[in-house]
C-alpha cells in the first residue's frame, strides 16, 4: 500500500487499491512497450527497405509459421493474464466478507445520506472504523447517482428501485473525498430567474447553488473508539441541549442551509427568516399559513404544496428525519424572526 499515491494514481487508502493500481500499471507499461516495439520496428524497416534504385523482386512468401505462432501466443497470454488478474480483483471487490459492518447509503438530489446499525445517521460524511470491512447497501430515491471514492478505487452506480452493493476496508485513519460521478441534474433556469429577480448576482454567491457538481462529501476513517463515540453522539438526538439549538444543528448538518437562508435572502428555496406563521403563496394560486403541520408536510412531502416562484426541487426528508428532529427544526424556525 502506498499512502502517498503514485505517478498517475491518488493515495491507496483501501485494501484493494494496490491490486487495482498494479493491474493498471501492468496494462500501461505493456502498452508502452508494445508501442515502442511496433513503432521502432516500423521505423527500422522503413529505413532498411527504403527505395534504393530499381526495385528488386523477392520470391513470393506465403507465411512464416514461427512468426505467426509467436505473435498469436504472446498477446493471447498477455490478454489472458489481464483477464484472470482483473476478474480476480473484480470478485474480491464484489463479495464482502461475512462479518462486514452494514451501512445503508441513499443517494438523493443532491446529497448522500448514511444509516448506521442502531439507528444513527449522517449526511455527506460517512464515518467508518479503520481496519474493518464495511459493506454499503446503496439505493437512490430519484435519479441515477454514482458513489465514487477515488482513494479507495471504488465506484458504483446508485440506482432507484434497486440495491447496489459495495464493500471496502480502509486500513488507515484519514479523510477521503467522496464524489457523485453520474450527472444527476442541477437547479433549473426558473430558480436562477428567482435569484436574478432578487437582484442577487450569482457570483455574489451567498448560497451554494445545488446540483451534481457539488454532490459529494467525505469518508472519515476513524479508530474503533471514535466510531463508537460517533454512533453514540449521533444517536443522542439533541439530548442535553434545547430543541432550538438542536434544530439549528440539524439546519446545518442536514443540508437545509444550502438552500434556505436565515437572513432573508433568497436561495434555491425560500428564506426561513420569519417563516413561522407567515402567509405563503402556493403555486396553485391559493395561500396557506406556515404553521407546524404545513412545515412538517413541507419537509416530508415537499411536492405537496410548492411555494409560488420556486421549483419543486427540495428532496423529501421522509425517513431521514425523526419526529423529534422535525420538532427541533420547527422550534428553531420560531426563533428566526
Ligand atoms: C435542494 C434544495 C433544498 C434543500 C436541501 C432543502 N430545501 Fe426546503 N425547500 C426548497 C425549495 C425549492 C422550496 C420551495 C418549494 C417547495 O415548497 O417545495 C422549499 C420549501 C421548504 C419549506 C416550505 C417553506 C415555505 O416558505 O413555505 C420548508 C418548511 C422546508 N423547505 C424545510 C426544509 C428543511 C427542514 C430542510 C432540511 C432538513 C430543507 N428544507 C432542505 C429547497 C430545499
Ligand atoms: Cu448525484
Amino acid at each position: 500500500m502506498n499512502p502517498n499515491g503514485t505517478l498517475f494514481m491518488p493515495p491507496q487508502a483501501s485494501t484493494s487499491a494496490a491490486d487495482v493500481d498494479g493491474l493498471f500499471y501492468f496494462i500501461y507499461y505493456a502498452s508502452i512497450l508494445f508501442f515502442l516495439l511496433v513503432v521502432g520496428v516500423s521505423g527500422y524497416f522503413a529505413y532498411v527497405y527504403r527505395r534504393q534504385g530499381a526495385p528488386k523482386f523477392t520470391s513470393g512468401i506465403a507465411h512464416n509459421v514461427q512468426l505467426e505462432f509467436t505473435w498469436t501466443v504472446i498477446p493471447t497470454m498477455l490478454v489472458f493474464l489481464v483477464f484472470v488478474w482483473g476478474f480476480g480483483s473484480y470478485l474480491n471487490n464484489s463479495v464482502a466478507p461475512k462479518d462486514a459492518l452494514q451501512i445503508k447509503v441513499t443517494g438523493q438530489k443532491w446529497f448522500w445520506a448514511f444509516d448506521y446499525p442502531g439507528g444513527s445517521n449522517s449526511v455527506d460524511t460517512l464515518v467508518v472504523p479503520a481496519g474493518k470491512p464495511v459493506q454499503l447497501t446503496m439505493s437512490s430515491t430519484d435519479v441515477i447517482h454514482s458513489f465514487y471514492v477515488p482513494d479507495f478505487r471504488m465506484k458504483q452506480d446508485v440506482v432507484p428501485n434497486r440495491y447496489s452493493l459495495l464493500w471496502f476496508e480502509a486500513p488507515n485513519e484519514g479523510v477521503y473525498t467522496l464524489f457523485c460521478t453520474e450527472y444527476c441534474g442541477a437547479v433549473t433556469d426558473t430558480t436562477e430567474a428567482t435569484w436574478k429577480a432578487d437582484g442577487q448576482a450569482k457570483s455574489a454567491n451567498k448560497f451554494k447553488q445545488k446540483g451534481h457538481f457539488n454532490m459529494g462529501g467525505v469518508v472519515k476513517v476513524v479508530s474503533t473508539r471514535q466510531y463508537e463515540a460517533f454512533l453514540e453522539s449521533s444517536n443522542k438526538m439533541g439530548e442535553g441541549i434545547s430543541l432550538e439549538v438542536y434544530g439549528e444543528q440539524l439546519y446545518n448538518s442536514k443540508q437545509c442551509a444550502t438552500c434556505h437562508s436565515v437572513n432573508g435572502s433568497a436561495g434555491n428555496g425560500p428564506t426561513w427568516k420569519g417563516i413561522y406563521g407567515r402567509q405563503e403563496k402556493i403555486s396553485d394560486g391559493t395561500s396557506v399559513k406556515a404553521d407546524d403541520n404545513y412545515i412538517r408536510e413541507s419537509i416530508l412531502e415537499p411536492g405537496a404544496k410548492v411555494v409560488a416562484g420556486y421549483q419543486n426541487i427540495m428532496p423529501t426528508y421522509q425517513g431521514q428525519l425523526k419526529d423529534k428532529q422535525i420538532d427541533a427544526i420547527i422550534a428553531y424556525m420560531k426563533t428566526i424572526k
